[in-house]
């Protein structure tokens, strides 16, 4: 048996799915996702072991044209990740334009890299008329399979793995413990946890001018088996910080309270959350405290 291992970048448009798609193939939520693009900053490892081999799979942002904020940053990432890339899958929407379709599969061409096609959402599709994105791969003349990650998982898992695995280099041994699932400390997944709870209760654009960062990070000990966990929630006007804490503090405890749920969910134990909220004027157009807040390429 000849044993493989890599990296494999995950490469789509903002929204397409690429976080569900990541979380379906490791059974376990280590990505966060929310129905709004550009909800994915920084690349993400998640660690998928079989007998076979060790796929890697690395989520990113989705691509952009936009240059203002942190864009330039998301964008960069992007082309960090893919860099680092043994492979690549190609993540599309169903309803992806033509163009965007184009685009895409250039810069996976560009790439250089070994690269696979996937048509995302696959459930969400109706009738007879086939979607753009497939009306448009029928035309290149590229392979591609619709998946289900959120629906399918078995198939998605198996459909993915069949494909990717041969276009990974030949390798003595596992690039990682093969117990574990990502290489993302827990005190990233906790802040990325919260972000996403702003996603989900946050409706308007305060989420995107918002970063998290875990001041306190308290593993269990004793008799009481409860991790603490004590985050900042870093607004970039004063005008949102009484947004993200809410009338009487109400919104500050619904996201307090869905991130714990995800956390002791992915802990296996009891979560203590504290969350305190700050200002810090116009950071994402800073890239000094850009970087204080950990949205700095790390070259690989
Ligand atoms: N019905 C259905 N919805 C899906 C599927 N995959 C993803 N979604 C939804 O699509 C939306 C975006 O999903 P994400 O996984 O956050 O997308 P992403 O590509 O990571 O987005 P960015 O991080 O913004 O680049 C969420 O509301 C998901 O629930 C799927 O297979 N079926
Ligand atoms: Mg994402």
């Amino acid at each position: 048996m000849i044993y493989r291992a890599g990296f494999v970048a995950l490469l789509g448009e903002p929204n397409a799915g690429k976080s569900t798609l990541l979380n379906a193939l490791l059974g376990e939520k280590v990505s966060i996702v929310s129905d709004r693009p550009q909800t994915t900053r920084q690349r993400v490892h998640g660690i998928f072991s079989i007998p076979q081999g060790q796929i890697v799979f690395v989520d990113a942002p989705g691509t952009l044209k936009s240059t203002s904020g942190i864009n330039t940053f998301l964008q960069e990432e992007v082309e960090s990740v893919l860099h680092s890339a043994d492979a690549v899958v190609v993540v599309l929407e169903p309803e992806t334009s033509k163009e965007s379709v184009t685009r895409l599969l250039d810069r996976a061409k560009a790439s250089k890299r070994p690269f696979i096609v996937i048509v995302t959402k696959g459930d969400l599709l109706r009738g007879d008329q086939a979607p753009k994105a497939v009306e448009t791969l029928i035309d290149s003349g590229l392979p591609f399979v619709v998946l289900s990650p959120l629906k399918r998982v078995e198939e998605t898992r198996q459909e993915i793995v069949d494909k990717v695995l041969p276009l990974l280099p030949e390798c003595e041994q596992p690039l990682f413990d093969e117990e574990m699932l990502t290489t993302e400390p827990m005190r990233k997944i906790a802040a990325e946890f919260v972000r996403e709870a702003c996603f989900k209760n946050i409706k308007d654009e305060v989420p995107y001018g918002l970063a998290v960062r875990v001041s306190k990070y308290e593993e269990p000990y004793g008799d009481k088996p409860v991790t603490k966990i004590y985050c900042d929630i870093i607004v970039e006007r004063s005008t949102h910080k009484g947004i993200v804490i809410g009338a009487k503090g109400q919104m500050i405890k619904a996201i307090g309270m869905e991130a714990r749920k995800a956390l002791e969910t992915l802990i296996g134990g009891q979560v203590f959350l504290d969350l305190h909220v700050d200002v810090r004027e116009g950071w994402t157009s800073n890239k000094r405290l850009m970087k204080e807040l950990g949205y700095v390429v790390v070259k690989e």
